[in-house]
């Protein structure tokens, strides 16, 4: 079985990750923690890029990146590319997106994931993107998964990512739609 480095530093999203790719015919990797890839993107799909070509040539091993973040839509599509760095906690970031959307009615927001999976030499094999549409609550609801989860709610579910058995999110999430399109793929690849 072929290597593949799994190119986040995020243990809610290295987790979620894992969950896809077990029983597929790679043997996976943590990436180590003194890689660090600056994400100079314009988009999430350029950052998933570097990241997972950044990785894959420095340890000249294939390896999976994914760029992920929260589009507000009455913030212009705030915290954006920006999710990871809008503070310096969950809780802070999530308490940004609440002061800053304050009482607009307008609360529709969405989750995007680009995925991107890199050879050894650091050529692009894989990229993909998924979408999930939501809503932002007024005060954060359950206590499962990371990150934004609390205070984004899938209409369809009646639920927020964080109260979503980790089953559930990871159907409806966009991991689980880029993934949905990722997975066929990887598979082909595997030796
Ligand atoms: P790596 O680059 O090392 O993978 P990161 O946390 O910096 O980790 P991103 O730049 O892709 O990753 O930022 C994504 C941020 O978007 C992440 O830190 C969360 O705050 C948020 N996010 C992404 N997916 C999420 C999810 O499924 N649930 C909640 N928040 C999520």
């Amino acid at each position: 079985m072929r290597n593949l480095i799994v190119a986040t530093s995020n243990p809610g999203k290295l987790q979620e990750m894992q969950e896809y790719l077990i029983g597929l015919n790679w043997t996976l990797k943590l990436k180590p923690p003194e890689i660090e890839i600056e994400e100079t993107g314009q988009t999430f799909l350029e950052n998933a890029i570097l990241k997972a070509s950044q990785v894959a040539k420095a340890l000249e091993e294939w390896a999976i990146a994914d760029d992920s973040g929260l589009a507000v839509e009455a913030l212009n599509g705030a915290p954006g590319l920006y999710s990871a760095r809008y503070g310096n906690s969950d809780r802070a970031r999530i308490e940004r997106v609440l002061k800053e959307l304050g009482d607009n009615q307008n609360r529709q927001a969405k989750f995007i994931c680009a995925i991107a999976v890199a050879r050894p030499d650091g050529s692009i094999a894989l990229e993909t993107e998924g979408i999930c549409q939501g809503e932002i609550l007024k005060t954060p609801q359950g206590k499962q998964g990371f990150g934004y989860d609390p205070i984004f709610y899938v209409p369809s579910h009646q639920q927020t990512f964080a109260q979503m058995t980790p089953e559930l999110k990871r159907d409806v999430s966009h991991r689980g739609q880029a993934f949905a399109t990722l997975l066929p793929k990887l598979k082909k690849l595997s030796p």
